[in-house]
């Protein structure tokens, strides 16, 4: 291995580490409701790391001069997990729940759902520091949290590859298509939550399972 990638490595392993943590806590969220058979709110979660082109990418667009120490001192999203959920009071929920747990500290808190961006484009944000012990130490790594909603993510989803596909220039005519999905997002989303409220609590067809301990 050369030495840039080692340094890659070494940079981007507190990272990981931060990232597993906060799916075990993530996914103590979900199981717990699971288990204790109440009304659980997380539908699916995923996770990923940045990859380096993408954080040097994302450095020279804010005018940071690219390097590793810049990167952790600037991109609070090196580290990313997303919890899609299927109603939006269940985002409500279950931001509560983070934002109530010890073991984690939250920085920074952006409501896309409360204020969407002008594109449309809705989610919660939250960026938590989470205490990582490595051999050298304990350290604060800085994971952000996405929340969204099924349809939220089908329309985020598309709006990043056609960002991507157009170069970060996405043409007017399809800014306003995507403008006028991220409504029809929003009307779909309200409508889902009426239809669940007018039947009262969803249970979970899957059978309950024990897990061993
Ligand atoms: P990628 O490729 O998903 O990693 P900040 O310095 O905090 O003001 P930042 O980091 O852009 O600026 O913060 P913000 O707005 O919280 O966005 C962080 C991430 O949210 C983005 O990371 C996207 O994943 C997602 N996001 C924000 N706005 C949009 C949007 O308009 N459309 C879509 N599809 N996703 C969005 P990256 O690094 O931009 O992208």
């Amino acid at each position: 291995m050369n030495s840039e990638m080692a340094q890659w490595r070494d940079f981007l392993m507190p990272y990981k580490f931060a990232l597993d943590e906060c799916k075990l806590k993530i996914n103590m969220i979900k199981e717990e409701a699971f288990l204790s058979g109440s009304y659980h709110p997380i539908e699916h979660v995923k996770a990923r790391i940045k990859q380096p082109d993408s954080i040097l990418g994302k450095l020279k667009r804010k005018g940071i001069d690219p390097s590793l120490k810049n990167a952790a001192d600037h991109l609070q999203d090196v580290a990313g997990i997303r919890i899609v959920c299927s109603f939006v009071k269940d985002i409500y929920l279950v931001a509560e729940q983070i934002e109530e747990r010890t073991d984690l500290a939250i920085l920074e808190k952006k409501d896309y759902i409360q204020t969407p961006k002008p594109n449309g484009y809705q989610s919660m944000h939250f960026i938590a520091e989470v205490p990582v012990t490595l051999r050298s130490g304990v350290k604060k790594v800085k994971v952000e949290i996405q929340l969204r909603t099924l349809a939220m993510d089908f329309w985020a989803s598309l709006e990043h590859k056609i960002f991507y596909k157009f170069e970060r220039e996405i043409p007017d005519y399809l800014k306003q298509d995507l403008y006028e999905a991220a409504m029809a997002v929003q009307v779909l989303d309200q409508k889902m939550e009426h239809i669940r409220d007018e039947i009262g609590t969803i249970e979970d067809s899957r059978e309950q399972i024990l897990m061993p301990l």
